[in-house]
């Protein structure tokens, strides 16, 4: 289990269902420094389309970074050590562990950013993120690019759902009560930013795995 946090954190500008938001964590210039270290880790790490376990590709493209990274193919989804095309993750940037430090006060870093690309059109269904072995650890996500509508339910599958968008440099924090509710994203707003050159919109979510 994880402890109380040994370090101060900040009040979340707003609550939703127990999830935390931090409106507009990251400035701008903070918010283009990430993206360009999250340049060398597609590098390393390419994109790619996962497919479902029926054999459906996911609108989402992703890559991951850290120890482990979040995969999904015919054989179901599962955290994996490399990369679909063999190599290890690369590194989590600093840039972003220092925001899971700062919000979270944990002394525990993360096994693994996932990185989510949507492109216009993309969306996510309602889901749990229940893959991981310690549901006591938070999952921590920051926004970047277009803003999206981001979709959050019960812990339960079905009931009443609220949705809040969600912008760049925006961070939210799921732990506690919040930590096992569904989610998704309906879908993203094309050219309501100017951060990414081609649009569309960056999630990182980071997770302690094991
Ligand atoms: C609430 N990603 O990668 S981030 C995912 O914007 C995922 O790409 C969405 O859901 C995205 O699994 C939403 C916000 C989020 C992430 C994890 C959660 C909300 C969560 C875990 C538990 C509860
Ligand atoms: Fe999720």
């Amino acid at each position: 289990m994880s402890e109380t946090p040994p370090h101060p954190r900040p009040t979340p500008g707003l609550l939703l269902r127990g999830v935390e938001i931090f409106p507009g964590w990251l400035e701008p210039p903070a918010q283009a420094e990430m993206v360009e270290d999250l340049r060398a880790v597609v590098a390393a790490a390419p994109f790619f389309q996962p497919e479902t376990r029926f054999g459906r590709k996911m609108s989402v493209r992703m890559t991951s970074a850290g120890r482990y990274g979040w995969v999904s193919d015919r054989r179901g989804y599962r955290y994996e050590r490399r990369h679909p095309s063999g190599v290890a993750w690369p590194p989590i940037p600093a840039s972003v562990l220092a925001v899971w430090e700062a919000i979270t006060g944990l002394d525990r870093r993360p096994d693994c950013c996932l990185v989510n690309y949507y492109a216009e059109g993309a969306k996510m269904g309602m889901h749990q993120d229940r893959d991981e072995a310690d549901f006591g650890w938070p999952v921590l996500s920051i926004s970047l690019g277009d803003a999206a509508r981001f979709r959050i339910g019960n812990i339960e599958r079905g009931g009443a759902t609220e949705s809040v968008w969600l912008n760049s440099g925006d961070v939210l924090v799921m732990g506690g009560e919040a930590r096992l509710v569904h989610h998704g994203i309906d879908r993203v707003r094309p050219g309501s930013s100017t951060l990414l050159k081609g649009g569309g919109r960056l999630n990182l979510t980071l997770r302690v795995v094991d």
